[in-house]
């Protein structure tokens, strides 16, 4: 069951949009996950305002080459991507955070129909979108408020764009396990083609992922020398203790970044290094010796196994940019007309 809810005061045109899902509350999904065999928490908690600080850190680690690698290839090929883009598109960025990397888009992008960043924080949204408005004064600026993994209402704009292209760089999409992540392409196909009529073109997607490599490579871009990921996933302890109560030791866990070839990812865990009893808002959550949190999955992909994916979703690449050790990719698809009529 899914409620969009337009909060008070945020009118829909113009100036973006406020659409929030009902959301289950952080204790019952926690104790859900922490009850669960094995025991799990949501990426998505690592976003405090320390985790955040902590996720920027990361980005800048030698270890830590993706963010790096992407932005290379953004600012290598940011022509031939707005290219793709199109004229008078609607670009509708999924997490958009600080809007950072889209900058190397909108500068090749005069002419686009609007912008409009969703994010689930409200703070950094606004901030952000007000950051690009005034960088960018021709450009009209849509944030929209929501939690992407659900379908939201597109916030209108004043010109009829001639398409809607989503942007969704990072590697986010690894965070996905491969259902997740298929109905999460569905749902950018669906947000794609609410630009889509008769007369305008099929919906774009702009996507970066991370490909299969040395496991050694992968397994230091999780396990930097610094320390800086363990004392990330490590503050998700911290952020619970605050936020819920709990009474998580921080010194009776570590930090463990190993690749899952079978499964083609890398999983974050918190090992208890003890058994132990932790209480959280209340409820006793015992651990054995050694047991795991897992804590994150980073799917990485091989081109043909992209592809599968994206096609399931309905969706075909048209180009594809990477970087001179190919450990990246940033792919342009189209919507499947096929499977559009289909709907
Ligand atoms: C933000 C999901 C792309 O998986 O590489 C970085 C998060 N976790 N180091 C990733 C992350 C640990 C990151 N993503």
């Amino acid at each position: 069951m899914q409620t969009t809810q337009r909060l008070p005061g945020t009118p829909a045109h113009h100036h973006g949009a406020d659409w929030r899902v009902a959301a289950p509350s952080l204790v019952a999904d926690v104790l859900r996950g922490l009850q669960g065999e094995p025991k799990r928490l949501s990426p998505t908690y690592f976003y405090d305002e320390r985790g955040s600080q902590l996720f920027d850190e990361i980005c800048e680690l030698p270890e830590y080459y993706i963010t790096r690698t992407e932005t290379r290839i953004l600012e290598r090929h940011a022509q031939e991507i707005a290219d793709r883009i199109g004229a008078n598109a609607l670009l509708v960025e999924l997490g958009s955070g600080a809007s950072t990397k889209t900058r190397l888009l909108l500068d090749r992008l005069p002419d686009l129909a609007a912008y409009v960043p969703v994010d689930i924080s409200r703070t950094h949204l606004m901030a952000a979108a007000q950051r690009i408005a005034s960088a960018y004064p021709g450009l009209e600026v849509l944030p929209a408020c929501a939690d992407f993994t659900q379908a939201f209402p597109l916030p209108r704009s004043r010109r009829t764009p001639s398409r809607v292209v989503v942007f969704f760089p990072g590697s986010t999409i690894g965070n996905f396990d491969p259902p997740a992540a298929i109905e999460l392409m569905k749902v950018m196909r669906r947000i794609a083609r609410l630009g889509s009529s008769p007369l305008t073109s099929a919906g774009g997607l702009v996507i970066g992922f991370d490909l299969v490599k040395d496991p050694a490579i992968l397994e230091r871009a999780y396990d930097d020398s610094a320390g800086v990921t363990a004392e990330f996933n490590l503050n998700v302890l911290r952020r619970l203790n605050r936020d819920l109560g709990a009474d998580f030791d921080l010194e009776a866990f570590r930090h463990e970044a190993i690749w899952v070839p079978e499964a083609n990812r890398i999983e974050m865990r918190l090992v208890s290094s003890a058994a132990q009893t932790v209480t959280i808002a209340g409820e006793a959550v015992s651990f054995a010796a050694d047991e795991r949190i897992i804590t994150e999955h980073c799917h990485k992909y091989s081109p043909g196994l992209f592809a599968t994916q994206a096609a399931a979703a309905g969706w075909t690449a048209r180009q594809t940019w990477a970087d001179e050790r190919n450990y990246f990719h940033v792919q342009y698809l189209e919507q499947d007309l096929k499977q559009e009529q289909k709907g």
